[in-house]
């Protein structure tokens, strides 16, 4: 279990070459990332479609809305760093990852781990009638009412829902999530140019694919989505920083040490 940016370092391993961009090894970086993902998703797509008549009850969401806010933050935040992990080893698995310098695989786990689970989030979203997949069944947004933040919680069910309009694959899913996390735009990151390197063959390896299966139209609504990834990050961030100001002194004991670490 990774509970912090040190554990995740000392499963340091892996040597791999540099890639460069002839036909087969965009098939083999796009079988490379689709893979990763697969192993790392936590739940299987098709697991999640038969799971979708499994809403919480009227007296299951009232109890969630009589929870206080400090447990509710506390639930969210375990469930939030559960699924990071998963994000941590998916980063892991992508070709090239671990031959960047350990500061710059922190700086792209802390700018994107959480974008990359918002878009995963849209494999456990039931856009028929709004709903999410969360501590064993499906519920809306009034699931979430005591957290405090309907805002955020709003802007992510919408996003959730355009996401899902989009109808990707889970193989567009995969390398969509591996250009989110290989931003060469994030701030400190001291090889930028060899993040960027990366990041261009995830990318034409993504447009590639979409080509491949005339889904063109797919990536000029997807540049749109990350621009809204970012303002629901930063987003997520003041709503944290709100809710830690009226409580500094339980902050530190009711977080996973990896959310405070990626987020404080
Ligand atoms: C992943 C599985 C997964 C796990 C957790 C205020 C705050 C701390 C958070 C799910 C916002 C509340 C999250 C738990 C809420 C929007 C969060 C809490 C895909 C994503 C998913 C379903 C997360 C989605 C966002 C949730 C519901 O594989």
């Amino acid at each position: 279990e990774i509970n912090s940016m040190a554990d995740f370092f000392s499963f340091f391993s892996s040597n791999i070459e540099t890639p460069s961009s002839t036909a087969h090894e965009i098939d083999c970086l796009t079988a490379n990332i689709v893979k990763s993902h697969r192993e790392t998703c936590q739940y299987r797509v098709e697991e999640l479609q038969a799971l979708r008549w499994k809403v919480f009850s009227r007296e299951e969401v009232l109890a969630y809305q009589s929870k206080s806010v400090e447990e509710m933050w506390q639930r969210c935040a375990y469930r939030l760093t559960d699924s990071i992990q998963y994000v941590v080893e998916f980063a892991k698995r992508i070709d090239g990852f671990l031959e960047l310098s350990q500061n710059d695989q922190i700086v792209l786990l802390k700018g994107g781990s959480l974008e990359v689970v918002l878009v995963r989030m849209c494999r456990s979203f039931n856009p028929d009638n709004g709903t999410v997949f969360f501590e064993g069944k499906f519920g809306g947004t009034e699931i979430f009412k005591s957290l405090g933040c309907n805002d955020l919680i709003a802007s992510i069910f919408e996003f959730s829902q355009s996401l899902c309009a989009l109808h990707l694959s889970e193989q567009e899913v995969a390398l969509f999530t591996a250009v989110v996390l290989l931003n060469p735009e994030r701030a400190c990151l001291q090889e930028k140019e060899k993040v960027a390197r990366l990041h261009s063959h995830v990318d034409v390896t993504f447009k590639n694919t979409l080509q491949r299966s005339h889904r063109d139209t797919v990536l000029s609504k997807l540049s749109q989505k990350t621009l809204q990834l970012k303002s629901l990050c930063s987003l997520h961030i003041d709503r944290l920083r709100l809710f830690l100001e009226l409580r500094p002194l339980l902050a530190h004991s009711l977080f996973p040490p990896l959310y405070h670490e990626l987020f404080t």
